[in-house]
């Protein structure tokens, strides 16, 4: 998880197996992710989740791009034609599809492409490829809690990633607190309470209405000394254009790094997959607005549109580091540019 979140049980072990026993070191790079596989039984069980959460993605992409294929042995100008509309309908992007096609063109001319197989794993290479080429690991504090800004527009999946990522974080041996800094609702609190009773982990909490900056401010005042490896800051959904609001998110996140300097070490942007287009324009917006380090696409599962990962990977280099495919705790996968790929293509 996050590259170099290491099991916390599991430190004290020879370093050069340690890399071995980490089940989700897997996002860290697709070189990494070679070199250092999970246990065969576990890798292939989360594969499959993986793969059923990506189902209509497939559906709408890859079988497509088969029925396409189907029963043709050439590879001629109108099939490349018929590919490059399944693809941009897709949601991979014109600029990229364009781009894609184009190189396929050319070797396809040179010879390089000699037959449908070919052109299939050239397109599965070259997502691969686009989704792992802005890859960057999210940088660890020296000392103190990991703390990881939560933000996006309301219902995408905020804290329910949070709730996952507790989950995540705890199992791996790491000591969580979650943040209720949407203060916004009542029923938004409560709903970081339950996740936390849920995962086993303490919710630092005030009265609906508060002070968001404050929340956070006190927050990090009471983690002071109790060693807590990760701080998971739940902020209210805001429109990208809301500009008040925006202005509010930019004091929580200057608040933060007064009382701990250098915090939040990550400011994740969650994202609706099933938002299509309008992701882009909410990650821009935001990351003018805050510098975002880091991605979450959710409802993966929900949408045959999962080709807008590749979109958003293309058009800013914020490493997208999870992605949600299903409601429950345990649907929250380490994003890998390769295990995404093969399990769209498979
Ligand atoms: N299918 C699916 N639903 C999700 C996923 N992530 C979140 N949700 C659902 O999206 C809804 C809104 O989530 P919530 O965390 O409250 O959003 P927030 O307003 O951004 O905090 C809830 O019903 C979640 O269960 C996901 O990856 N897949
Ligand atoms: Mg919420």
């Amino acid at each position: 998880m996050l590259g170099w979140f290491k099991k916390k049980k599991e430190k004290n072990k020879a370093a050069a197996t340690v890399d071995h026993q980490e089940p989700q070191a897997a996002v860290s790079s697709p070189s990494a992710a070679a070199a250092a596989p999970p246990p065969e039984a576990q890798s292939e069980g989360l594969f499959k989740r993986l793969k059923n959460g990506l189902h209509k993605t497939r559906e709408s992409l890859v079988k497509r791009v088969d029925a396409l294929f189907l029963g043709k042995k050439k590879i001629d100008a109108e099939l490349l034609d018929e590919l490059e509309e399944v693809l941009i309908t897709a949601d991979l992007g014109v600029q990229t599809v364009t781009e894609m096609l184009e190189e396929a063109r050319n070797q396809v001319a040179r010879r390089e492409l000699a037959d449908i197989s070919a052109l299939r794993a050239f397109l599965q290479d070259k997502m691969t490829g686009y989704l792992s080429e802005n890859y960057k690991p999210a940088e660890k504090p020296d000392s103190g809690p990991f703390v990881i800004m939560v933000l996006g527009v309301n219902g995408v999946g905020k804290t329910t990633t949070i709730g996952k990522l507790a989950h995540k974080f705890k199992e791996s041996g790491n000591k969580v607190l979650l943040v209720a800094a949407d203060t916004f609702r009542a029923a938004a609190i409560d709903q970081l309470k339950i996740w936390g009773e849920r995962t086993g982990v303490e919710v630092s909490a005030q009265k609906p209405g508060a002070d968001p900056s404050s929340v956070v401010f006190d927050a990090l005042e009471y983690a002071g000394s109790r060693d807590f490896d990760v701080i998971l800051v739940d902020t209210a959904g805001r429109l990208h254009t809301q500009v008040n609001l925006i202005e509010e998110l930019k004091k929580i996140k200057r608040v933060m790094n007064r009382k701990c300097p250098g915090a939040p070490h990550e400011v994740m942007l969650v994202l609706d997959a099933t938002t299509g287009q309008n992701a882009l324009s909410q990650t821009k917006l935001f990351n003018e607005a805050v510098e975002l380090t880091a991605l979450t696409l959710t409802k993966l599962d929900g949408t045959a549109k999962g080709g807008i990962v590749v979109n958003i990977c293309r058009e800013f280099s914020i490493p997208i580091r999870f992605i949600g495919v299903g409601e429950q705790m345990t649907d929250l996968r380490d994003f890998d540019a390769h295990d995404f790929i093969k399990a769209i293509f498979t």
